[in-house]
């Protein structure tokens, strides 16, 4: 079995606790032998997952590097300014709090930062690929703050900018946000800044997706285009499961201020070291070879995908995700992605714009070519996956189907370790 899933203290879990033990080993079971394929998730280096599972986790070390508010916080300062470093460098950014638990904590920090309840937040639309802690009516920051969202172009399923720009006049928010969860294209930053500038609103990037492929240099950054960007750290950029903040000079007072402070206690200094090295690795020419494939991967996954019969929202993608319109074949997103777990293949159903089903059925699925592309997949078994796909969706009902494609998934499976480069 691949030690790149297990922490170095695995077997003294097993022999304390072997009912804790045994989820970890079904988990690791279900991660080698099944293809991947959340576009949200990814597989972290053996040094990522050392780092995360050392005594680190035992210090507090609320404050900043140089002005904590407990003793012994030498080494806790060292290895954040080793993070903060590597992520300014990485991301080409003026300032970076690298404490955020999530990045909806993250989000939650700079709503606080820039606005008071009741001001006005101009984001994309979770039913067009936004996030919830966007404004989501189920959101805190939807029953904080006024939320205005912006949604895409009918015809092109792309940003309309036009209506961005129309209602941040009309609204005049305080915080325009862009960037989302399920927008497979790339986005125009500068556009979004213009119209930031016209109305006088703060613009937040929020890039928790695509992170990885900005630090790979596999597509354009937001960096120099925002006032603030926000990012998850275990998505494309295939660090520990957590969340950063880059800021301009200006703003990053008030988001050290507002993630502590003003939101979290204690930072995790071991998610921390984890994330330092994730940034190290995602330094390396190495990575930027592994973004483009990411890229490359979907892309081809989504001709396939189209050669079987089935429509990309917004025909196609620039990034690690397709979001796949099932209504050709008759099936809904639920059905798709069930049938699909049963075959071995993990997705999530996920709704397409102007859905005409409801949010816990939609009538899409998303998928994502990071985790599988740290395997070390390429062209080649992104269209036998293609077609793999398109075989169980065809009819949801199909059990022997799944059962067949099953198979071939663990033949697959058993070819690739979890991470290429750690065999
Ligand atoms: N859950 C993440 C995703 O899958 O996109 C966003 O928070």
């Amino acid at each position: 079995m691949s030690q790149s899933l297990t922490p170095p203290s695995f077997d003294t879990i097993k022999a304390q606790d072997p009912t804790v033990a045994e989820a970890i080993t079904e988990e690791i079971t279900r991660q080698l032998s099944t293809l991947e394929m959340i576009a949200s998730e990814n597989f972290a280096s053996r040094a990522v997952l050392e780092a995360a599972s050392t005594v680190f986790t035992n210090k507090y070390a609320e404050g900043y590097p140089g002005k904590r508010y407990y003793n012994g916080c030498e080494p806790s300062d060292k290895v954040e300014n080793l993070a903060i470093s590597r992520a300014c460098e990485l991301f080409g950014a003026a300032h970076a709090n690298v404490q955020p638990h999530s990045g909806s904590t993250a989000n939650q920090a700079i709503f606080f930062a820039t606005m008071k309840p009741g001001d006005t937040v101009l984001s994309l639309s979770l039913a067009s690929g936004g996030h919830l802690s966007h404004g989501h009516r189920v959101n805190m920051a939807g029953q904080f703050f006024n939320i205005i969202n912006y949604g895409l172009n009918k015809d092109t399923e792309l940003i309309n900018y036009d209506k961005v720009a129309s209602l941040a006049r009309e609204h005049k928010p305080r915080l325009i946000i862009t960037g989302g969860s399920a927008y497979p294209r790339l986005i125009d930053f500068a556009k979004f800044r213009e119209i930031a500038d016209e109305v006088g609103a703060v613009f937040l990037t929020d890039m928790a997706h695509f992170s990885g492929l900005v630090a790979g240099k596999a597509i354009p950054s937001p960096v120099p285009h925002s006032h603030i960007v926000s990012s998850t750290t275990h998505k494309t950029l295939r660090g520990p499961r957590s969340g950063i903040i880059l800021t301009n000079e200006e703003w990053a007072k008030p988001i050290d201020k507002a993630v502590f402070p003003g939101l979290q206690g204690g930072p995790l200094v071991h998610i921390i070291a984890a994330k330092a090295i994730a940034f190290g690795e995602a330094l390396t020419p190495a990575f930027q070879e592994y973004s483009k494939l990411v890229i490359r991967n979907a892309q081809v996954l989504g001709e396939v995908l189209v050669e079987k019969g089935l429509r990309l929202v917004s025909g196609g993608t620039d990034t690690h995700v397709v979001l796949v319109d099932l209504r050709n074949y008759k099936v809904t997103g639920k059905d798709a992605a069930n049938a699909l777990e049963h075959a071995g293949i993990t997705v999530n159903k996920n709704a397409i714009p102007f859905d005409p089903e409801k949010e816990w059925i939609t009538s899409g699925i998303r998928i994502g070519t990071p985790a599988l592309t740290s395997r070390g997949m390429k062209e080649d078994e992104m269209r036998t996956i293609g077609g793999l796909i398109a075989e169980v969706v065809k009819d949801p009902s199909d059990e022997a189907t799944q059962k067949s494609v099953r198979a071939r998934v663990s033949e697959m499976t058993a070819q690739f370790p979890l991470r290429a480069d750690e065999k």
